[in-house]
């Protein structure tokens, strides 16, 4: 019990970002958004709702990552550097597909 909260007190203490993350759940075998738009620069973190394991990953030009396979309650975060369209899938599921938007920061 003690080191399970010394591991999530270490977590939390070493996930602070410049910008807070925008969360997209994998939930009943789905994203739980199916787009979303960014900025440059932002980072998206994936998080597992279910009971069995989810991947992420995606061929796109914008953005080219397999972030592995993970089990439920786990996350995976990826910043997204270049503009462009980015189609996101589950290796494990391949109904599972959204699209993150990634537009240049305003000048
Ligand atoms: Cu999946």
């Amino acid at each position: 019990m003690y080191r399970f909260f010394t591991a999530l007190v270490f977590f939390s203490s070493t996930t602070v970002l410049a910008n807070d993350p925008i969360v997209v759940g994998q939930k009943d075998k789905a994203f739980t958004v199916s787009e979303v738009s960014i900025k440059v620069g932002d980072t998206v973190r994936f998080v597992n709702e279910d009971s069995f394991f989810h991947n992420v990953f995606s061929l796109s030009d914008a953005a080219l990552f397999d972030l592995g396979s993970f089990p439920q309650g786990e996350h995976r975060d990826i910043q997204f550097d270049t503009a462009g369209e980015v189609e996101v899938e589950c290796a494990i599921h391949p109904s599972m597909r959204m699209v993150i938007h990634v537009e240049e920061p305003e000048g």
